[in-house]
């Protein structure tokens, strides 16, 4: 009975993240839950739009439906709410037995207010634009904006509070992103008398904690962060403000909740202060401490992957994976480049990951994602989600564990390897069938299918010398840790059936282990043992 009750307990429980040894799960229904997710376009968010969503994030073999819920369609006039389009999603969302992530387009979209309704749009008095040091508005609202705030707030909370009513006993939705991409582009900050009294005040203890300062270790913040100063205070301020809605929406329900980022070049390192080259006032890596002291509400500041260069992806990765940042990437590009670096994803333990722009709406986001409306959309994406979904829910546990790591084939195609304790995974890419290319001709020549970099391999330590390997276009040799000896004892290619039980479907061997395990260009799962002699 007792066990009865705490398992009725753990479905009652809102998702939640939890972190422990520097490590992030996000808990549904008391377990740690993947999200293998798609993002639907832009204008997606109509009921009669949903019919063009629902059969692309079925293709994709999503298990999660990230959608806006915008806050002109809520609040078309001021304190009238019209929430018949989140019922109708919800509603949905549960036909498809798929969860959800909503995404609050409020005061900022892409920095802009585009998405306000329109008692916001024509009273620009009372919500302020950011102003330049010449008193000129810019289009991007200011965090300043007290009524700006004010209403955004009093939206969300509406929002919160009425999914509470209508999911609060069964999670369908999982998080809620606050606002869409903020910051400036072209103005580093607000110039307004507000902001510039503000300016003027000490940097908070709290930002001085988490975001190093640069010059004096006290003082304004010109003096603490010198050259930085105008970008930091931006970021302070949007985030101050998008905290505050956050707060205010998680005490009517408590649901994980997180702010995703148009990002700055990740190898430009140090980072230069601010030149025009991204949006100021967003969540930067740079820039994450002042997130994290600013709004300690919001649980996650997320990368959006859009430049499919490995060294970016890997770098941008590396940068937002941290013990006081989950990784989730709840946008990747659409175009096939991106699909490999599931596997460096899933395989780092993000809790989750979803490619943009997936619903056969007539529109592409092309050069950003793929040119393709049809099938094609999802076809880079779903061969990862397809190995994954059948054991989703244990991944995410191994990869809380610390038993994961993963990685896709880099631009410059060179090997690769994975360290795991005893064991080191050595990946190569784009060889042929049999042995090193030394032997010439035809031997020489790369395996079809790995023209272009599209190989990569997620793997799984689940006992001191087991391995699960998922994996496409890519060579794994297991090799025992410098000074230890060590071999293959046994390859299994399976799968995980619907109980999470392992279903061998052959032994490979000879041919398919002499030169290292030889992933062909459709993914496999492979259950690895090694051994060591006496
Ligand atoms: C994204 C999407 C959507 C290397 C673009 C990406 C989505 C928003 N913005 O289709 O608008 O709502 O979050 C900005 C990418 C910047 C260009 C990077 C060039």
């Amino acid at each position: 009975l007792a066990g009865l009750l705490s398992l009725q307990a753990a479905a009652a429980e809102a998702p939640r993240l939890v972190t422990r040894d520097g490590r992030h799960a996000l808990l549904v229904d008391g377990k740690p839950f993947l999200i293998l997710g798609g993002q639907a376009h832009n204008s997606s968010n109509y009921p009669e739009a949903l019919k063009t969503v629902w059969p692309a994030i079925d293709d994709l073999k999503a298990n999660t439906l990230l959608m806006p819920v915008a806050w002109e369609q809520v609040e078309p006039q001021e304190g009238r709410f019209d929430f018949s389009f989140l019922d109708t999603l919800v509603k949905q969302a549960r036909e498809h037995g798929k969860h959800l992530v909503l995404l609050w387009f409020g005061t900022w979209k892409n920095t802009s207010a585009q998405y306000t309704p329109e008692w916001v749009k024509l009273d620009p008095q009372r919500f302020p634009f950011n102003v330049d040091r010449e008193g000129k508005a810019n289009y991007s609202l200011s965090p300043f904006g007290a009524e700006t705030l004010k209403a955004d707030k009093r939206a969300f909370v509406a929002l919160m509070g009425h999914l509470k009513k209508i999911d609060g006993d069964r999670h369908t939705v999982l998080m809620v992103q606050v606002e869409n991409e903020v910051g400036t582009y072209g103005l580093v900050r607000d110039f307004s008398p507000a902001a510039q009294a503000a300016f003027e005040q000490p940097v908070p203890a709290a930002v001085l904690e988490r975001q190093k300062p640069r010059a004096a270790a006290t003082g304004s913040w010109r003096e603490v962060y010198g050259d930085y100063a105008d970008e930091y205070f931006h970021a302070w301020a949007v985030a101050r403000y998008i905290g505050e809605i956050a707060a205010a929406g998680r005490a009517v329900y408590d649901l994980p909740m997180y702010v995703n980022n148009a990002l700055r070049d990740p190898l430009e390192q140090p980072p230069k202060p601010w030149n025009k080259n991204f949006a100021s006032g967003g969540p930067t890596w740079d820039v994450i401490g002042i997130y994290k002291a600013a709004a300690p509400a919001i649980d996650i500041a997320a990368p959006d992957v859009y430049n499919p260069e490995s060294a970016q992806v890997n770098a941008n990765l590396g940068l937002f994976q941290r013990p006081d940042n989950a990784l989730w990437i709840p946008e990747i590009g659409s175009k096939p480049a991106y699909g490999r670096f599931l596997y460096a994803m899933l395989g780092r333990g993000a809790i989750g990951v979803s490619p943009f722009g997936i619903d056969y709406f007539d529109y592409t986001n092309h050069p950003l994602g793929t040119q393709a409306t049809d099938k094609a959309i999802v076809q880079p994406f779903e061969r990862v989600y397809r190995m994954f979904a059948p054991l989703q829910r244990q991944w995410a546990q191994w990869a809380f564990e610390g038993r994961t790591q993963g990685i896709g084939e880099g631009d410059d195609r060179k090997p690769q390897q994975l360290d795991f304790p005893g064991w080191t995974a050595k990946l190569t890419y784009r060889l042929g069938r049999f042995g090193e290319a030394s032997w010439g001709g035809d031997y020489a020549k790369p395996a079809p299918g790995t023209e272009e970099p599209g190989g990569g391999a997620a793997i799984a330590q689940i006992g001191p010398d087991e391995f699960i390997l998922i994996g496409e276009r890519v060579r794994v040799r297991m090799e025992p840790a410098a000074g230890t000896s060590g071999m293959l004892l046994r390859a299994e290619q399976g799968r995980f059936d619907a109980e999470g039980r392992w279903q061998m479907e052959r032994v490979w061997n000879g041919d398919q282990v002499d030169y290292g395990l030889n992933l062909p260009a459709e993914p496999v799962m492979l259950k690895i043992k090694m051994g060591r002699p006496r």
